[in-house]
């Protein structure tokens, strides 16, 4: 069996050795640019399109990460009949619950406020919330959402989520499509982001949308930068309606040094590492899939092209 690999940045050769070793019949090679020999499955992050254009006689391609705006933006360089397989949480969804838990509890408990006071060397009470009034929506109840969810629910907040099919989870309030979002936003005190980039969530987070949350809400976007229209959260932060916001992912990563974002007090930046690939995860579940489709059996996350995640 033929492996090729690529990826825009990582320790190639620990990829390679694990890959190896979860596979030991398998030949893994990186792919260079001019490879045209014969191959079966490619692993990929961010490939380039000459990697997988002509390529019709592999029989996957898995991607390294959750996301598959990158690989899908390939378009028609993208071999029509080959399945492309995203990573199914893989050690993922408990790093994204920790992350927005610790966010959702920061605000709850105001110590951003406290932190702006602490350098200002002020000794302040500030009035505590109360739960109830603190309610949660989970924009995106996929692999990740439904993990966020559990854990918030775990705390004792109240949580609503948006998706495009309903769900039935025990303690959270579902709403579903168009039609349900503002209901939906009108009740979320905070509002987290973990939706695929696709042409129907590209500037979602828009001032339509967020000026429809309660006054002093806050955002935390940890799924895609193009979700946001960032001026419009310069401008809601600024005007108050909005009272903060978390950032995992931006329009341009690296944030440039002169990005408007940095000198907003009101925003907690930080460099895309919500929830990280984790390489050992990642080989495993990779392998066991490539095993279980050399046995002619389905596999989990499967990317469906036509929704775009
Ligand atoms: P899933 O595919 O499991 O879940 C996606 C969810 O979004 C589903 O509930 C889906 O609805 C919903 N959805 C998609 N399109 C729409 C729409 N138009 N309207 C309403 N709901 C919609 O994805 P994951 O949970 O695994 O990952 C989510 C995203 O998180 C990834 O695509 C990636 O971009 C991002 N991510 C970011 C990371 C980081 O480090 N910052 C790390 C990992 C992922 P339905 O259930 O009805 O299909
Ligand atoms: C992903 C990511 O999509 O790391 O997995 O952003």
């Amino acid at each position: 069996m033929q492996i090729i690999y690529y990826a825009d940045s990582g320790p190639v050769e620990q990829w390679l050795a694990e890959l190896h070793t979860a596979l030991p019949l398998a030949d893994v090679r990186v792919w260079h640019e001019g490879d045209t020999a014969p191959a079966d499955y490619a692993v990929v992050w961010k490939p380039p399109a000459a990697m997988l254009q002509h390529r019709a006689d592999l029989k996957a391609i898995f991607n390294l990460g959750a996301g598959v705006d990158a690989i899908l933006q390939l378009g028609d360089a993208l071999p029509a009949g080959v399945p492309v397989v995203r990573l199914d949480d893989a050690g993922m969804a408990v790093q994204m619950a920790d992350y927005v838990s610790h966010a959702v509890l920061r605000y709850f408990r105001r110590f951003d406020e406290f932190d702006a006071q602490a350098r200002d060397h002020q000794w302040r009470f500030l009035k505590p919330r109360r739960k109830e009034d603190f309610s949660v929506g989970i924009l995106g109840m996929g692999v990740l959402g439904a993990r966020i969810a559990e854990v918030l629910l775990s705390l004792g907040f109240p949580v609503r989520s948006w998706s495009r099919s309903r769900k039935e989870i025990a303690g959270v309030q579902s709403h579903a499509g168009a039609d349900e979002l503002d209901d939906f936003l009108a009740q979320s005190q905070v509002l987290v982001c973990v939706l695929p980039l696709t042409p129907q969530t590209t500037g979602i987070l828009d001032r339509n949308t967020l000026a429809r949350l309660p006054k002093g809400a806050y955002l935390i976007n940890v799924a895609r930068g193009a979700h946001l229209v960032e001026q419009d959260l310069l401008d809601l932060l600024d005007e108050g309606h909005l009272g903060g916001a978390t950032l995992d992912v931006f329009r341009e990563e690296p944030l440039p040094s002169d990005h408007a974002f940095w000198n907003q007090p009101r925003i907690t930046i930080t460099p895309h590492i919500s929830a990280l690939t984790l390489r050992g995860d990642s080989v495993r579940q990779i392998a066991a899939k490539i095993k279980q489709m050399e046995r002619g059996q389905p596999v989990a996350g499967l990317v469906d092209r036509t929704k775009g995640y």
